[in-house]
This record gives C-alpha cells, sequence and structure tokens, in this order.
C-alpha cells in the first residue's frame, strides 16, 4: 500500500547499475506460516559506471522482515545500514564483495500473489515485473543478470515435488520429516525470471530432440485431479520447440524444461527460465471441459511462454519501458505459429477484431501511451493491450517492410548479437536496420507516439491518361502528454481490382514493368499521392490488405462496393473486413433509426450477402462463421463519438433477428449436417474441426432467436449430448439468453452440478450468465457472488464474473441509474486491499467514460471520484484513477 506520494519513473532518467551480482545463492525453509529466505550474493563494481568513491549500494525489498544481514562475513548492525518501506542502504568497502541476509516473508498471507505466495496448498512464484524485492533484498532490476542456485526445503509430506530454474544438482532428507533439492541454472538472469515452486504435484512426461540432436525432458505438473487434462499442453509445446528451429533457428538450450498449473494467477503465464508458471486456464484442456477456443489458448500461451526463451530470457529487457522489446516481439511470434498451426487468415481476423476493438479503446482513453512508455508510477499497469497487441503489430510491419528473408535475417543478428545481454528497443531495431541496410529512423516513431493513427484515401481515375491515384492523408489525434505528432511510415499493402473481380498488375509511374498484384507502399508523409499507369479501367482499390498497418482506414466505400469485395478480393482478411464494413453501415444506420424513433428497416443487401456464403459449401468453413459474426456491441461502441449503448444493443438484435428470419432455411440446413459430423466424428483439436463447430455454432445462435420448438430441441439435444465442451457450452449460452425460462434452469442446474468440482469450467458457468444481456444482470451477477464456486481472491473468478458483466455486458452495466457502476466500484475498492493488480485491471471500463452521453459520464466519474476517496491505494489503482480523472 501507498503511505508516501507515489514516484513517477522516467525513461530519460535511465542509470546503468553501480553494481553487479554475478552469483545468487538462494536457501528458502518453507514453513506452514512463514519462510526463511537466505541470500547469499557475490557483487562487484560495475565496470562501465565512473570509476571513484564507492556509491552506497541500494537494494530492494519490500514486506521483509530483515533476521540479519552481513557484509564479506560481517555482521551489520543497526547503524551499518538503513532501511526503508523500499530499500536497504549500505556502504561497501570495496570493489568485490558478497553480501549475507536472512528474512522472514510470508507466502501463506500474500493474497496479491505476488513474490512468493500460496495457491491452495501449493507454494509458486511470480516476479515479474517487480516481485523478487518481496522475496529478498536484492537489485531487482532486469539489466542485473546473475547465475542462481536455488535450495528449496519443505515438509516431504506436504511438499514431494520441489521445483526451482535450471537443473536438480543435489537433493535429500532430513530427520525431521522435511527434504531439500537444489537447483542450479547456467545461464545468468534477471531475477524476475527467478521461479520456485513446491506442492503435492503430479507430472507428464515426454521429451524433444532438438534440432542438434540434444534430448530435452518435458514435465507439466499438475494437481493429481489434472493429470487427465496436459495432452494438449505437451502436444502445443513440441510444435513450439519444433517450429522456433524451423522458423527463427532458436534451439532450446537446457535438458529440462517444466511448465506447473497454479489455479491462483494474475495473467496467463510466466516466461521463468526453463520452470514456466502457468493459471491452470492456459494449460489444461480437454474436449469435455474445455472449449475449442479455449484449446487454442493454451496452444498460443504454452507457444509465447516457451518463445520468450529466447525473445525475453537469453536476449532480455534494459528496463521495464523497453516491455514490448520481448512482449511485442513474442506476440508476434506466438501469432505466426498460431497462423502456421491453423488458419492463417481466421488467425489475422481474430487478432485484428482484438485490437480494433480493445487498443484501439485504450489509445483513445485516458491511460494511452505509446508502444515504449515514457513514464509510469506502477509497472504492472503497463502490461497493456498497447505494448503487448500493438507492439506485435509493430514488429509485424518490420517484417512487412523489409519482407520475410530480410526480417528473418535482422533477427538473427539480434540473437547472435545480443545472447546474454539486458538491451532495448533501439537495438532490435538496429539489429534489423544492419541486417538489411535499411533505415528505420521514422519508422521508430511507432515506439514513441500514442495513438491510433487516421489514414484518409482519395482517388482520381483518368481515363484518357489511362493513370488512377490514389492520395494518403495521415493524421493522429492528441494523447495524453502528446499534443502533436509527425507522420508515421505506414505501410499499406493494397491490390487493385478489375472489374471482373481479378487483380490488376500494379505498376508505378516511373517504374519499368509491373510488379505483382498485391504490394506494399510505404506512406511516409503527412499527404502522399502514388499513381499508377495501365489501368485500362477505373479500379476498385483493396486497401490495408491483411491489415498491414494499426490504423483508421478511411475510404468512401459504398455498399455495393463493398458487396463486391466481399465476393472477389483475392485477400482473405479484405474478404472479411469488406463484410464487416458493410454490417458497420447497415448498423450505423439502424442505431441511428432507434435514437430518431424511427421503425427500423435493415437493408436486405446483408442480409442477401450472408444468404450466398451460407448457401456456398466449397466456402471455408472459419470463414463463413466469421463473416455471418456482426461487429460486437464493444466495437460499435469503439467506433461511435458518443456510444448509445441501448441504440447498439437493441439495432444489433434486430438485425441479428431479421438476418435469422430471413436465412432460417439455409442456417437449419448447414447446422444440422454439421451437428450430424459431430454425432459421428470423435472430437478433435483442430483448425477444420474447430471451423465446423464454428459454424455449427453460430447457426445455432442465429436459429434460437426464431424461438422454434425445433431449435428449442435441437439445441437441448446438444447440450445434453454433445461430447465436448465448445457444443455444450454453446448451446448453455443461447439458452441462458432465451426466453426458455424453464429449459434455461434446468440446464444451468444440471451444469453446475454436473461440473461443480472442475473450477475451470464453473469460471465458463459464471461468465455465461454474467455476459447475458436480459434485464437484472447485475442482480443476476450480485446472486452469484454468493454462490459457493465465487471468491475474489482468485482472479479467473472475478475476471470470468465481475470482469465478463462489465466488458461483455454493456447494456446491463452501463444501466442509466449507475447501478453497475457503483457495483464494479465497490468491487475494486474491496480488491485494491487484496489484489492491487486484479483491482486495478478490472477498473478499465470506468476509465472510458468520454465516451458516453452526460449523464452516464457524471455517475462513472462520481465512482472514480469515490475509489480515490477511499482511503489507502495501491500505486496500481492510483495511478489509473488518477490518471483517467486529469
Ligand atoms: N511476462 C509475463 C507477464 C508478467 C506480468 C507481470 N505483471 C507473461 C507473458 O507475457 O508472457
Ligand atoms: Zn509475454
Amino acid at each position: 500500500m501507498r503511505t508516501e506520494q507515489p514516484k513517477v519513473i522516467h525513461l530519460k532518467d535511465y542509470q546503468a547499475p553501480e553494481y553487479l551480482i554475478d552469483e545468487t545463492h538462494l536457501t528458502f525453509e518453507l514453513y506452514e506460516d512463514r519462510t526463511l529466505v537466505h541470500a547469499q550474493l557475490v557483487m562487484r563494481r560495475n565496470p562501465e559506471r565512473p570509476a571513484g568513491k564507492l556509491p552506497p549500494l541500494e537494494l530492494h525489498g519490500q514486506q521483509l522482515e530483515l533476521l540479519s544481514i552481513a557484509l564479506n562475513d560481517r555482521t551489520l548492525s543497526l547503524g551499518d545500514y538503513q532501511l526503508s518501506e523500499d530499500c536497504l542502504t549500505l556502504q561497501p568497502d570495496s570493489d568485490s564483495f558478497v553480501i549475507d541476509s536472512s528474512v522472514v516473508i510470508h507466502p501463506e498471507s500474500n493474497t496479491a500473489l505476488e513474490g512468493l505466495y500460496k495457491s491452495g496448498s501449493m507454494f509458486c512464484t511470480q516476479c515479474e515485473a517487480e516481485g523478487f524485492r518481496k522475496i529478498t533484498y536484492y537489485l531487482d532490476r532486469p539489466d542485473v543478470m546473475s547465475k542462481f542456485t536455488t535450495t528449496v526445503s519443505a515438509e516431504q509430506k506436504a511438499y514431494p515435488v520441489l521445483l526451482s530454474n535450471g537443473n536438480p544438482i543435489a537433493s535429500g532428507s532430513e530427520d525431521n520429516g522435511r527434504h531439500w533439492t537444489t537447483w542450479e541454472d547456467p545461464f545468468k538472469k534477471p531475477a524476475y525470471l527467478f521461479a520456485l515452486v513446491a506442492g503435492d504435484l503430479w507430472c507428464v512426461e515426454d521429451s524433444f530432440t532438438t534440432m542438434s540432436g540434444r534430448e530435452v525432458a518435458l514435465r507439466i505438473y499438475v494437481e493429481p485431479e489434472n493429470i487427465d487434462k496436459c495432452q494438449h499442453a505437451m502436444d502445443s509445446l513440441k510444435k513450439s520447440m519444433k517450429w522456433d528451429e524451423e522458423a527463427y533457428g532458436r534451439e532450446y538450450d537446457l535438458d529440462i524444461f517444466m511448465i506447473v498449473a497454479v489455479n491462483d494467477f494474475n495473467m496467463g503465464a510466466m516466461e521463468n527460465k526453463g520452470l514456466n508458471i502457468f493459471n491452470s486456464s492456459a494449460v489444461l484442456a480437454r474436449a469435455e471441459t474445455a472449449t475449442d477456443a479455449a484449446h487454442q489458448r493454451v496452444e498460443a500461451i504454452v507457444a509465447h511462454e516457451y518463445f520468450h526463451n529466447w525473445s525475453g530470457n537469453r536476449v532480455t529487457c534494459r528496463d521495464w519501458f523497453q516491455l514490448s522489446l520481448k512482449e511485442g516481439f513474442t506476440v508476434f511470434r506466438d501469432a505466426q505459429f498460431s497462423a502456421d498451426m491453423n488458419s492463417p487468415t481466421v488467425k489475422r481476423i481474430e487478432d485484428v477484431a482484438y485490437l480494433r476493438t480493445h487498443q484501439f479503446a485504450e489509445d483513445a482513453g485516458p491511460m494511452a501511451h505509446s508502444v515504449r512508455p515514457e513514464s509510469f508510477i506502477e509497472i504492472s499497469n503497463f502490461y497493456t493491450l498497447t505494448v503487448y497487441e500493438k507492439g506485435a503489430e509493430v514488429v509485424r510491419m518490420i517484417q512487412t517492410l523489409l519482407g520475410k528473408e530480410g526480417f528473418r535475417k535482422g533477427s538473427d543478428l539480434y540473437f547472435e548479437r545480443h545472447d546474454g545481454q539486458a538491451v532495448t528497443v533501439d537495438d532490435f531495431v538496429k539489429a534489423m536496420e544492419d541486417a538489411n541496410g535499411a533505415d528505420l529512423s521514422q519508422f521508430k516513431r511507432w515506439y514513441s507516439q500514442a495513438g491510433t493513427p487516421r489514414l484518409s484515401v482519395s482517388e482520381q481515375y483518368d481515363e484518357a491518361a489511362q493513370t488512377y491515384r490514389l492520395t494518403f492523408r495521415q493524421s493522429c489525434p492528441p494523447t495524453p502528454g502528446q499534443p502533436t505528432k509527425e507522420p508515421f511510415v505506414i505501410p499499406v499493402e493494397l491490390g487493385l481490382l478489375a472489374a471482373d473481380g481479378s487483380d490488376l498488375p500494379l505498376r508505378l509511374q516511373g517504374e519499368a514493368q509491373a510488379q505483382g498484384t498485391s504490394r506494399v507502399l510505404a506512406v511516409t508523409e503527412a499527404e502522399q499521392s502514388f499513381t499508377f499507369v495501365d489501368m485500362p479501367e477505373r479500379p476498385q482499390p483493396s486497401l490495408l490488405r491483411g491489415f498491414s498497418a494499426p490504423v483508421k482506414l478511411d475510404y468512401p466505400y459504398s455498399r455495393d462496393q463493398l458487396m463486391f469485395f466481399m465476393q472477389h478480393d483475392s485477400d482473405g482478411f479484405n474478404r472479411w473486413e469488406a463484410g464487416q464494413q458493410l454490417s458497420v453501415q447497415v448498423l450505423q444506420e439502424l442505431i441511428g433509426q432507434h435514437q430518431r424513433g424511427e421503425a427500423l428497416a435493415l437493408d436486405e443487401r446483408l442480409i442477401e450477402a450472408m444468404r450466398s456464403l451460407l448457401q456456398n459449401e466449397t466456402l471455408d468453413a472459419a470463414m463463413v462463421a466469421e463473416m455471418l459474426s456482426l461487429p460486437g456491441e464493444a466495437y460499435l461502441t469503439e467506433i461511435s463519438e458518443v456510444a448509445d449503448v441501448d441504440a447498439i444493443h437493441a439495432a444489433r438484435e434486430f438485425a441479428r433477428k431479421r438476418i435469422a428470419d430471413a436465412l432460417f432455411e439455409p442456417l437449419w440446413h448447414r447446422y444440422q449436417a454439421n451437428r450430424e459430423t459431430s454425432r459421428n466424428t470423435a472430437y478433435v483439436a483442430s483448425a477444420e474441426h474447430f471451423a465446423r463447430r464454428a459454424l455449427q455454432n453460430i447457426a445455432l445462435s442465429y436459429l434460437m432467436l426464431s424461438e422454434k420448438t425445433e431449435v428449442l430441441e435441437a439445441c437441448l439435444e446438444q447440450f445434453e449430448h454433445a461430447d465436448n465442451m465448445t457444443e455444450r457450452l454453446t448451446a448453455l449460452a443461447v439458452l441462458v439468453n432465451s426466453p426458455f425460462e424453464a429449459e434455461r434452469d434446468k440446464a444451468l442446474q444440471a451444469f453446475a452440478e454436473h461440473f461443480k468440482d472442475n473450477p475451470l469450467v464453473m469460471d465458463q458457468w459464471f461468465s455465461v450468465q454474467a455476459g447475458s444481456p436480459l434485464p437484472g444482470g447485475l442482480e443476476r451477477v450480485q446472486q452469484l457472488m454468493q454462490h459457493p464456486a465465487f471468491t475474489l481472491k482468485n482472479p479467473n473468478k472475478v475476471r470470468a464474473l465481475i470482469g465478463a458483466f462489465a466488458n461483455q455486458n454493456l447494456v446491463n452495466f452501463h444501466r442509466a441509474d449507475g447501478a453497475g457502476y457503483r457495483f464494479l466500484a465497490d468491487q475494486v475498492i474491496t480488491l485494491n486491499a487484496l489484489n492491487p493488480q486484479i483491482a486495478s485491471r478490472l477498473l478499465a471500463p470506468l476509465t472510458r467514460w468520454r465516451k458516453y452521453d452526460g449523464a452516464r459520464q457524471a455517475l462513472m466519474k462520481g465512482e472514480l471520484e469515490r475509489i480515490l476517496a477511499s482511503g489507502e491505494l495501491s500505486s496500481d489503482v492510483y495511478e489509473v484513477v488518477s490518471k483517467s480523472l486529469a
């Protein structure tokens, strides 16, 4: 908790450390009521800092009870050092020295889930970003890299498994029922990658032979009841290891790679060296209990954490302002992997939809920051969509500009040049430049300027000269602390379509010949034109193919043009995008009608476009499913000037119902055929099957709007007899949102009864109800908080119920009387004391107050002010609330 005025940390103040820690020897004695931590640090002065008088040594430390501290074997007494709330200062007397310290900590009462804590009966750690200072006195900063040896001792019966980073080198038992294991990590690492686990765990084992022929033992540790849910994660791990060798030439470096699943975890997972610790929701998956989306999430997160072994661990960050160096790059890497394992177009669609809905909203809000932020109060608040998702887009643009081969040359040089170092985003870009002889200096504005650029495009066709000119104008709205922006380098991939839908050859004025039919133009100026020659007809421009830059594109497409692109664009992403833009136009028209109190009338062209998708059985089922999905309410909110929650909901529901009525026959046909296949096929977690189930389920969700008995029966059949969670949960969700009250209640009860012992499935049960837009949503959520399976102490539960309500149930959360806001603020205030990181994340919907009408703005701000006045705030919550009100 904060007792002083919070300090703002600035990138411009960065200084290399005065001291280095060559070796770190840790001993943990774990007990039920306390843990003793002994640390021996072999230290020396940093030769890169100015010589002269020895500066004081300032070790980070928080919530530690110091038992003893010694310098070169001399125990220090009170006057020899100074202690403050987060620092221990002492004066070394030589260039090289050894510090020995012993502290007591209390993992058993650590509800913040940072540092060493207990999840159920097991001990585990989370040290990124600054959690290691809650374990022992240390230089807890990523540019201090050290070789770690760790001994863990605990009671043998309760904690038969004792794990840490690296390889086990010794172990033994004591007479008193305790035992110990020593682990040695041969690679230097920053403290944020330290990990320890102790518990009664079982493991699934496998092995992987690396490209140079080394055998690596692979182990996934879980609580005994979950041992049957690890195979998918293990398969994903092996695929990731192979993929990183092939795609990036990166080989694994230790003899053992371990994953541990824990139930109480603040985020998805953590890439600790050789000992990844995962939220159980990101490891456990089997057909009966996890949806297709959950299977894909497990595959992606296992890959992401594994890829960090190079992008993050072998080459790490100099300071936390460089977070996107490892996170943006690693998200980019895991997206490439998922694209290769599944459908690249579907993966791109999902990522772009997510970015445009959530990251664009962050960019437009009070916490907007650049991919490399300039300052922060609490670094935990900067594990954001901007650092991760936009950071990945920035890396993707580098690849688009340099080409795949050039990018690989750059990544090879980066890993080779900086192996074992703590570096910056500039170092990454420099490697890309050096390997390609490229100049990315202007491009680097993507790292320093916040906000979502707008790109307006206009065209001019000259029939006589047969030329076609595209003019691009870019601008970027002001963001906190950045009133004006310089032009970005915006890679625009485009194609020009002839009237028959084919791609025309693209020759720019001044070029000797056409260069392909899809190409990348780099827009670098505020206004810039490109003229294509040899254009026998006025072409149709397919712009920003594959979403080649994270910008808001502004081009006045007519609805007929969009339908043309939906049918003909050779770029799969842009076919989907045309459908989305068509839906957006149609929905915005309905929203306007609703606001003016007119009768709603849906443009029939949308229905006809969807009809032809449904009737064409040669199309990829996953694409059809994506194209049948209307833009979500959160996205419609993001693109509104002032979001009218009720009109958005009414318009979208009206459109869904009209589509369902008009297309009942083809939907029913596709549903039945796919359900039939599901009934006759064993569950497989692969792209082809994900696609089929996605189409089946979206069809069912439309069909249920018809309220026909035969559909209800089909839905109940799917709910009761499906052999997998994807089908069962969708059936439950559509029942929950339907008017069939008796069937809904019965299904909810049966589901809860069947899965009461599986917390991850119960999370889904909570989410389905929290997301239901039917009236009375807040009261339902409040009631569910009393359910025995709910607890505020488990982050997954908080996200599943409260998070789902505030982020996905927009009509209920934004109730005009402000009760939804009041409820959320109450939860934030309670969680602030328990788990500041979760409290601060939960706050996000309230920070978006500028998007809403005056009355709602006042209510939302009122709740933010109430939080601010509620007492002692954590730095996490303080930073978000105060910046939101500024
Ligand atoms: N690096 C971790 C995130 C740690 C968050 C700390 N508050 C997971 C990941 O991005 O892989
Ligand atoms: Zn990561």
